[in-house]
């Protein structure tokens, strides 16, 4: 099922996640309809508070040299924590939840986090290059923050006067 996904400057986006005490069948439907939404925006990461859903679940699906998406390589990440975090490294970072901007975020290059699947099974991944973006930026949702809360001022005001000028161009459309 494909679901609503929020939108800046909604003040949903801003709750702070609550962690999965049960990995139960409730569990695993939102985590599907999570994967058809993301889907079906063209995404390739979501977390559960985009759907209004606050707890601290994210998916992630990188696509392949091809641009091919595979559901066999979809990551889930339940309760995720990073241990270790080191470098920086600059993307050109997208949010489903902020369509049509794109700004270059400094993130850290390597990270190591631990998570839970779907069935509570403990897992640990090292990260590097998007897969390492990815995470970091799905799991700022978790804590409310979006990533254009982390460009520099100046950025930061031109991305207010551009999500402004979208905004009544979409009134009179
Ligand atoms: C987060 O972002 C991310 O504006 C996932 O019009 C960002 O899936 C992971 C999207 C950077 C790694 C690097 C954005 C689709 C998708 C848009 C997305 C849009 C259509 C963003
Ligand atoms: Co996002």
């Amino acid at each position: 099922m494909i679901l609503d996904i929020i939108a800046y400057p909604d003040r949903k986006l801003k709750d702070i996640s609550k962690k999965v005490q049960t990995f139960s069948s409730e569990l695993h439907f939102l985590l599907d309809d999570m994967y058809d939404t993301m889907l079906a925006s063209n995404g390739i990461g979501l977390a559960a508070i985009q759907v209004a859903r606050p707890i601290r679940a994210l998916i992630i699906n990188l696509p392949d040299d091809e641009g091919q998406q595979h559901k066999d390589q979809l990551l889930e990440m339940i309760n995720p924590r990073i241990s270790h975090a080191e470098g920086s490294t600059m993307y050109q970072e997208g949010c489903l939840s902020v369509p049509g901007f794109y700004e270059d975020i400094e993130r850290h290059e390597l990270v190591t986090v631990t998570y839970h699947d779907r069935h509570g099974k403990t897992c640990t991944l090292d990260a590097n290059e998007l897969l390492s973006v990815a995470i970091q930026h799905e799991m700022d949702h978790l804590d409310g923050k979006l990533f254009i809360e982390k460009l520099p001022y100046g950025r930061r005001k031109k991305f207010e006067k551009e999500y402004k000028k979208s905004q009544r161009s979409k009134k009179s459309a």
